[in-house]
């Protein structure tokens, strides 16, 4: 099998469909959790596990499975090889559909191949990844990994006030399979690494190690609305001017940090949002992500106090949510060996890499020995429409996957 390679021309031409689906009025790729959109990736997607002759099934949280198996290998827990399809907001066409669609690809070419795996091999796409709409994000792969109960992640609120198990209802893909129901006996994510490492050091392919912590908050700062010509600087309870605060805050401090802290707030709301009123309220996220717990939790801590100091000292309150918080995970080593050695025989170069992006690897690690493989980010770009791998990397990256694959179902 060592000389068995993809259908080069059908992966990458199916990456450009499914990029071209569920795009908004201006073009934006918009996939988000269990919207039409995403039902839109979803159908086509089943469309094509249907026409590679995979049995197609769907868990309750709406993770969609694509299963080869037989009578000789039937009972035997499956290789799993997955990702996700949904998207960020305005979105690049690699994130999640490249691992999918590429395992896909590589299950596909076995069976043409006539490999005969000692056990099935299937293909995973989890529900809301991306986290967007609905929080915390890697839900599908959380729950199906048993890290939260189904009715609790079906009963999650978005943030247009929906609630995901209606909206699964509604797109038609509430499954009826227990969440689990497939015990992998390993897991394989094929990914764009979505960061400049790869790239600035002209490697093709990063077996990853580990992948950082990861803590989301939404912070809601309340003031006081009042004028914005009459009331004199001392006499304002500014929520505006308070985030403000926090959010200099963060930036200044994570980029000061000897460690590889990143924090970001990527949402911001002020009520009542008018241009000559003092903000009463400011609503926002906070992401912060290390690779070590101990500086994650350092980093939460200097936050809290912050909020802490801003309550007593700005005449304003603040409250603090919880969205999502996943401590730093460790992969596979025997897989991340693999990797390295399926690599190597292609004649690739390979470095272990750690993950700065949160992936459903960090999830099905709980359940079963994980490993992640990256391909190069041109620039380093992701979250963003620019984001681009060159065909030759894509196609690289799914034959290691390939590699890899058929080595872990061959016993
Ligand atoms: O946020 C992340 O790292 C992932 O894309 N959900
Ligand atoms: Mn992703
Ligand atoms: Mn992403
Ligand atoms: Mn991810």
């Amino acid at each position: 099998m060592s000389n068995l390679t993809i259908n080069a021309d059908r992966l990458l031409r199916r990456i450009d469909e499914l990029g071209s689906i569920g795009r908004d009025a201006q073009g934006r790729l918009v996939r988000v959790a269990a919207s039409d959109m995403d039902r839109l990736g979803r159908d086509r997607l089943v469309g094509w596990l249907h026409e590679a002759g995979l049995e197609v099934a769907v868990d309750r949280i709406g993770n969609i499975f694509g299963i080869w198996q037989d009578d000789a290998n039937a009972g035997q827990l499956p290789v799993m090889l997955g990702s996700h399809i949904d998207t960020v907001i305005d979105a690049g066409i690699y994130d999640g559909c490249y691992g999918v669609l590429s395992a896909l690809e590589a299950i596909e070419s076995l069976k043409e191949a006539g490999f005969a795996p000692a056990r099935p091999l299937a293909v995973a796409a989890f529900t809301n990844e991306e986290g967007v709409r609905y929080s915390p994000d890697m839900m599908g792969s959380l729950v199906f990994a048993g890290g939260i109960g189904v009715d609790e992640a079906l009963a999650a609120v978005g943030t247009d006030g929906s609630v995901l198990g209606k909206e699964l209802e509604r797109i038609g893909y509430a499954g009826r399979h227990q969440p689990g129901f497939l015990k992998p006996q390993s897991y394989v994510e094929l990914h764009v690494e979505q960061g400049p490492v790869l790239e600035r050091e002209g490697i093709a392919i990063g077996a990853v190690e580990n992948l950082q912590g990861i803590s989301w908050q939404r912070i809601t700062i309340e003031g006081q609305a009042n004028h914005a010509g009459t009331t004199p600087m001392s006499m304002r309870r500014d929520a505006g001017v308070a985030a403000a605060r926090v959010i200099g805050f963060l930036a200044d401090r994570a980029g000061a940090s000897p460690t590889p802290t990143v924090a970001t707030v990527g949402t911001i709301a002020f009520e009542p949002n008018a241009i000559n009123v003092i903000p009463s309220r400011a609503t926002f996220t906070v992401d912060l992500r290390d690779p070590d717990e101990t500086h994650l939790r350092e980093e939460e801590a200097a936050l809290a106090a912050l909020l802490d100091d801003l309550a007593a000292g700005a005449g304003v309150t603040v409250q603090a949510e919880s969205l999502a918080r996943f401590e730093p995970v460790t992969l596979d080593a025997g897989i991340v060996s693999l990797i390295e050695e399926i690599a190597g025989a292609a004649g690739l170069s390979c470095r272990r890499i750690t993950s700065g992006a949160g992936h459903d690897a960090q999830m099905i690690a709980r359940i079963a020995p994980s490993a992640m493989i990256f391909v190069p980010s041109r620039g380093g770009i992701s979250h963003n429409p620019a984001e681009f791998t060159a065909a030759g990397e894509l196609v690289a990256g799914a034959n290691i996957l390939l590699g890899v694959a058929a080595r872990l179902a061959a016993d």
